[in-house]
């Protein structure tokens, strides 16, 4: 298999409302898409970096510059190479190169190759996981084979959380909360920050009763010595704190989880599995939020579940407000088994008025607050390229 062609499409996304975190706040998505042209076909990835540097050191600029620069031509020039290597030790090892025996890899060797291929530039998990991502899409579709098939889906529905930001006021958030649990949402997670947590906590909670599952989000807001602060929150009964401190500061985490009740679950610090089962040993998380993109790409994001699974850590599906093409993928992965809590998998609707793919919807009656896994090859969503065209930011980049 080769790649022959990967193209950059830079579009803007409005939000139906704007969405505030600690670390800023965003009236309109932009994303980076790729698209990898390969002799048995195209595939689509999204690239989950935000317009600014401040979730991640990544951002779209920077993703766009490091595929075109170095990323999207290693893969163009080097695959051929890559994947004959990757087969080599595929054959030798019994399994992918590093994945050990019967790992899913091995039906993938193209996408399977991607990282591999691009290990040589350090860090830009985001910008490497869209391209595997894009080549992954086009590898299954090829086969005919769904995204949730390839991962070892057990579900045909996932269960969807909703991700609510920054509110004006009380008020506003409020009715935001109650607008998503009339929508059918199976769980509310409020994103906190130093001057906005125990209060608005406590009202969500008087407002959802004691058996509305609700966890917070802090993005790195607070210090270690915001500690005694943070336990305060076992009095809601969340299901977890989400990443309060520094994605570096390991160690502040495992003193907040040995100081309160509520599970402490790591989002920015797990890049990748070795981080991931570090982080669990030493007491940092007891619940892992997996964002593929973060993880440098979906693969590893199985091997984050798998290694999770296998010490019996309950994980969830994060989401970096995503359109349809990265959504599709996302819930496909939650419907993996290690997924027992639900994610920030949202309908279409709660981001935007229009999706670039047919729209993600929550169902109805037993469904209500899941969505379909796709059954579909690849992602099964069919991206609409009038609207690439329609909201693209930049002239598109095409790496031959
Ligand atoms: O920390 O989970 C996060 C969005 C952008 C960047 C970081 C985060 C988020 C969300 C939104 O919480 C999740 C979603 O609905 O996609
Ligand atoms: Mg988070």
């Amino acid at each position: 298999p080769t790649i022959e062609r990967i193209e950059l499409h830079r579009i803007e996304v409005p939000l139906v409302r704007p969405f505030e975190t600690s670390f800023g706040r965003e009236t309109v998505r932009e994303v980076l898409l790729v698209r990898a042209l390969t002799d048995a076909g195209e595939g689509w990835g999204e690239c989950v970096a935000g317009r600014d540097p401040f979730y991640s050191g990544e951002y779209v600029d920077g993703a766009a510059s490091v595929i075109e620069r170095y990323l999207g031509p290693a893969l163009i020039a080097g695959h051929g190479r890559h994947v004959d290597e990757h087969r080599r030790a595929t054959d030798a090892a019994g399994g992918p190169a590093g994945e050990g025996p019967g790992s899913r890899g091995a039906s993938v060797p193209l996408a399977a190759s991607v990282a591999p291929s691009l290990a040589f530039v350090a860090g830009h998990r985001m910008a490497k996981g869209a391209l595997e991502a894009a080549v992954l899409d086009a590898e299954l579709r090829a086969q005919g084979r769904s995204m949730g098939a390839f991962f070892g889906a057990e579900r045909e529905w996932v269960d969807c959380g909703v991700s609510v930001g920054i509110a004006p006021t009380l008020e506003e958030l409020m009715d935001e909360v109650m607008g998503y649990v009339e929508e059918g949402y199976r769980r509310i997670k409020l994103k906190i920050k130093p001057g906005w947590d125990l209060v608005p906590t406590g009202a969500v909670r008087e407002e959802l009763g004691p058996k509305g599952l609700l966890q917070v989000d802090a993005n790195t807001a607070y210090t270690a010595d915001d500690i005694p602060l943070l336990a305060q929150l076992d009095a809601f009964d969340l299901l977890l704190i989400e990443q309060p401190f520094a994605e570096e500061d390991i160690a502040a985490h495992v003193r907040l989880a040995e100081a309160c009740e509520t599970p402490v679950c790591l989002d920015e610090s797990i890049v990748d599995t070795t981080t991931a089962v570090d982080a669990i040993d030493r007491g940092a998380t007891s619940i892992v939020n997996i964002k593929p993109g973060r993880m440098g790409g979906y693969l590893e994001a199985l091997r984050v579940h798998d290694a999770c699974r296998a010490l019996d850590v309950p994980v969830w599906c994060g989401g970096m407000l995503e359109t349809g093409v990265g959504r599709a993928a996302n819930v496909a992965l939650a419907a993996l088994p290690g997924f027992t809590l639900p994610g920030d998998t949202s309908a279409s609707a709660r981001y935007f008025a229009e999706d670039l793919t047919e729209p993600f919807v929550l169902g109805d009656g037993e469904h209500r607050g899941q969505l379909r896994v796709p059954d579909a090859p690849g992602t099964g969503v069919t991206v609409r390229e009038d609207l690439v065209r329609d909201w693209a930011a930049a002239a598109p980049v095409s790496i031959t």
